[in-house]
Parts: structure tokens; sequence; C-alpha cells
């Protein structure tokens, strides 16, 4: 089987980039071994400290974010860098040709229950014309991205990542500690029966999406005329592979709870990477109107609406 080094060198990636991605993927390898150990790392609990979006940080959302942070800034092609779990961007080398921008520990939720929690991560380019502490760097599309992808530490940790048209996925051989090929070209069913929504928000959503969700539920005796499943995991990483593996539809669509803060998923960090994950495994990703990819961001801890998965189901909720 094919390993991350030889994929990566069967491409025509240009070999910085290569050597990014390798080395967010060995960081993504260490992030894994400290999960393993669980309680045995010291690496449960709270952290006592927030971060901007005011949330509690759990010690791994901590640890996680400075192991990356650290890798990144004395890499000599990464002019700045971004989390989750930054204020503000990170400048790195002056004279670096990419961003990276990364949630270190998304679905912090799950790590003292032992859940699945995840990295994600992405790289631009650099704007030549603005200076590397210019937070105006990472305002850039989706659609720019050169290369996205999540670690999902679960059962096995693995690495599913796009370098631009497809989506691969890679199964860390923990005994070589090396990420190995195990799906080439990942390809999302274009009809599900299964979705993935966090109904506690139910009453907060728009009419419309109270209606779609509505008649998933009402399954065959419904407008649907089929039985749907749902599931919900609490880290988008988990939901997305799950539906990269078998199809779905997962959304976090926006709602009236907060009207300063009408949706919760981060722009930059989550819905961007994961958007050209699943566009290039065949998929769509919409925030309720336009395809995420094609948004321009307007602030760096931008929060948007997120439907994706199954193409023909995205469909369908859309013209709901
Ligand atoms: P945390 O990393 O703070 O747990 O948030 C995870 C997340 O951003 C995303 O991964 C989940 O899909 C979503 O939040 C879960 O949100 P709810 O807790 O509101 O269901």
């Amino acid at each position: 089987m094919k390993t991350l080094h030889d994929y990566l060198r069967s491409t025509k990636i240009e070999s910085s980039l290569i050597e990014l991605v390798e080395l967010l993927a060995e960081t993504g390898n260490k992030i894994s071994h400290l999960v393993r150990q669980g309680a045995l790392a010291n690496i449960l609990g709270a952290a006592d400290s927030q971060n901007i979006q005011g949330e509690d940080q759990k010690k791994l959302d901590v640890i996680a974010n400075q192991m990356i942070k650290d890798t990144l800034i004395n890499f000599s092609t990464v002019a700045a860098i971004a989390s989750e779990e930054e204020d503000s961007i990170v400048p790195a080398n002056s004279t670096g040709k990419f961003l990276v921008a990364f949630d270190p520990l998304d679905g912090s939720s799950n790590i003292d229950i032992n859940g699945q929690i995840g990295s994600i991560f992405t790289i631009y380019p650099r704007l030549a014309d603005l200076a590397v502490d210019n937070e105006a760097q990472f305002l850039q599309p989706g659609r720019q991205q050169l290369a996205a992808g999540y670690i999902l530490y679960g059962p096995s940790t693995q690495l599913v990542m796009s370098l631009g048209k497809t989506t691969q996925c890679f199964t860390l051989d923990e005994s070589k500690s090396t990420f190995v090929l195990t799906n080439e070209q990942m390809q999302i069913a274009k009809d599900t029966q299964e979705f993935s929504i966090n109904m506690s928000n139910q009453r907060f959503w728009s009419e419309k999406m109270r209606h779609y969700i509505g008649e998933l539920i009402l399954g065959a005796s419904g407008s649907r005329g089929k039985n749907f499943n749902m599931r919900w995991n609490g880290a988008m990483v988990g939901d997305v592979h799950r539906v990269m593996m078998r199809g779905g539809i997962f959304l976090y669509p926006s709602d009236n709870r907060n009207p300063k803060q009408p949706a919760k998923l981060r722009l930059l960090y989550e819905a961007n990477p994961i958007a050209m994950l699943v566009e290039n495994a065949g998929g769509k990703a919409l925030n309720e109107s336009q395809s995420i990819l094609t948004i321009q961001p307007k602030a760096l801890h931008e929060r948007v609406a997120v439907i994706l998965g199954s193409a023909n189901e995205v469909d369908s909720c859309m013209s709901a």
C-alpha cells in the first residue's frame, strides 16, 4: 500500500506544498498519540481559559494548538497562521509563501467522553501585496485553497485531504507511524436516507428548515416517501467523515438563539476546508444560499450556516 510520502510525490504538487502537508500530517500523528493516552497523558478536562469565541478551552485545545503553532511558525515556507484558539493571526516568516489556518481540536466537548475528535487545516497562497501581519491575507474565498484536510482521531486515525481536484483518505499505520493510502478517490453517494443535525435547536430554525427536517422525520408517511435515520456526533469531523464514507446530509443551519450570532460553524478553518473535501468527493456544501467556497470572508472568525453532503439531498433541502 502506498504511503502518504509516496502518494504526494506521485502527484504534480510542488515540493514545498508537499513538505507542508507532510508536516501537518506528522503533527496530527503526534496529537493522535496524545489522544490515545487520554487521562494518562493529563490532557483531559478544562484549561481554565477562554478563546476569542468566548468558549471555555479544554486542555487538549490548548496543547494541540500549541503543537501545530510551534511546528508551523518555524517552517520557512509559512508566512502566517490563524487558529480557532488564537485571537488574531500569528505572523511567521516574511518570505513565506503559504498561509495555514486550523481548528486544532474540533469537537472539544467529545474529548473527556472518549468520543470522535479531530484537527482541521487549510492552506492558502500568501498574498504578495500584503504584509504577513495583515489579517486580510486570510480573507480569501475558499476556492483559493491550495490544500485542505482533517485528521480524525477515531478508532483508527485517518487523514482525509484534497490537494485540488479529488479527495483522498489515509489511515495511520501505528506500527510504522506513517499514513497509508486507503482510498484514492472518495466519492459521496448522491442520495441518502440519513441526516445529521442538532434537533435541540429546532425551535430556533427558520420555518423553511423546520419544514424540511419535519418531512425527513415523517419519512415514508410524508412527502419524501422514504424513511430517514438521524446521527449527531457533536464533532463536525466525525459527522462529515460518516457522510464522506456512506453519504448523508449534515446541517448546522442559521438560528435565532442569538441575533448577534445566527450561525455557529467558522468559515475559515471549519466550513471552507470541509467544503473543499466534500465538493472534491462529488458532494455539495452551501451556506443556505451559495456554495461555501464562493463566500467572500469579511472577518477572521466569521461564522456561517452549513448544509453539506449528498448532492441530491442538499438540492432537496435547498428546494424544500
Ligand atoms: P467544539 O469544538 O467547541 O466542541 O464545537 C464543535 C463544533 O464546532 C462542530 O465540530 C460540531 O458539529 C458543533 O460544534 C456541535 O455544536 P453543538 O454542540 O451545538 O451541537
